[in-house]
């Protein structure tokens, strides 16, 4: 089928929103304002190892992770598209220590949605050329309009986003997002700047046999993940399973959601939290995945049920194919 005979994704946003209830088209234009931000970024992730944005800054971010220039021109990417449209009335990021009050305007104090996001999650792959992405969660504000945001917010539970979604600049480009009815991939057609659904209703295979772990940690970790990593090497039934590890989440959870498997970054001995942050990391991939079919938990409860306390905290998580989220908890249960 040639290329025009595809939707595109602004017809899908268009298309679906009636979805919304009382669609008022902010939705979608804040949407839109993600897809506009994603090419610009895209773009200098294509072209990071010429130009001289490699590298680092010399400044660090709230998580003390030396912060790379591409980490910190993507946040201000997304921040610049977001705010200078007043589709939202607040937005807050992994780069930045608090939130921002956008105040752009007249309208956008009016605006009903909050945005968090990691702008480019995996950023330590960027200067040797493994894929990296962009997370985004979207929440209806639950202060007055017409009022300051405020932080309430932004520590809402994963189960109330309106809308979560990811950028993967991988082999190709794709934006995978969903607004509470199913998951949709798109892909970039970088000569025309033109993203097409490509991959409708996405779902988790219901078998799956990948597991993507950090082993290198498997001394720190708790005795049930222990446990799962040896079933997952055994030499029964299905397994053994196939050990992936990209080190950027987008593209672990990207591969496991087409082929099968789970992604875990448990506690360990020296991050009892483990590493991952709950609001722009794991509740907007934990809605993908349940959107998705799969499941999501930090071993013992379901990511999106976590009552949130801080902007930058941390959770385990536990993400993929149900049977294997299951089987994994079994495991976890034993030393609860
Ligand atoms: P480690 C990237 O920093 C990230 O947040 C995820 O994208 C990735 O899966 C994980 O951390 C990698 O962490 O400790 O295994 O290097």
């Amino acid at each position: 089928m040639s290329e025009q005979n595809f939707q595109t994704l602004g017809e899908f946003i268009i298309d679906k929103q009636e979805d919304f209830l009382y669609s008022t088209g902010e939705l979608s234009r804040l949407l839109s304002a993600i897809r506009l931000a994603s090419k610009m970024v895209n773009r200098q992730v294509n072209k990071a190892g010429i130009a001289n944005i490699i590298g680092k800054v010399g400044s660090e971010n709230i998580q003390g992770e030396e912060q790379q220039k591409l980490d910190v021109l993507a946040n201000e990417i997304f921040i610049e598209a977001l705010s200078q449209r007043e589709v939202v009335c607040g937005i807050a990021s992994e780069e930045n220590d608090d939130y921002i009050e956008v105040k752009t305007g007249p309208n956008a104090h009016l605006s009903k949605y909050v945005v968090l996001i990691d702008p480019l999650d995996g950023s330590s792959n960027i200067d040797v050329n493994v894929s990296v992405g962009t997370i985004f969660s979207i929440y209806r504000r639950v202060t007055e309009p017409g009022t300051p945001v405020g932080i309430e917010d932004f520590l809402q539970k994963g189960v109330n986003q309106a809308a979560a979604g990811y950028v993967v600049y991988g082999s190709s480009t794709m934006i995978v997002y969903t607004t509470g009815n199913g998951v949709n991939g798109f892909t970039l057609d970088p000569s025309l700047g033109t993203y097409y659904l490509s991959h409708p209703a996405m779902k988790f295979p219901e078998i799956g046999k990948i597991y993507s772990i950090n082993e290198g940690n498997y001394a720190k970790f708790p005795q049930g993940v222990k446990d799962y990593i040896k079933y997952c090497q055994e030499e029964e039934n299905d397994r053994p399973y196939t050990s992936r590890y990209i080190g950027s989440l987008v593209s672990d959870f990207h591969r496991n959601m087409i082929k099968g498997g789970i992604y875990i970054y448990p506690s360990t001995s020296q991050s009892p939290n483990g590493k991952l942050r709950l609001l722009y990391e794991c509740n907007p991939m934990a809605l993908l995945a349940e959107q998705a079919g799969g499941k999501c938990t930090d071993g013992f409860r379901r990511i999106l049920e976590i009552e949130p306390t801080e902007l930058h905290q941390r959770v385990p998580f536990f993400c993929g194919t149900t049977e294997m989220v299951e089987k994994v908890e079994e495991f976890m249960q034993k030393y609860k």
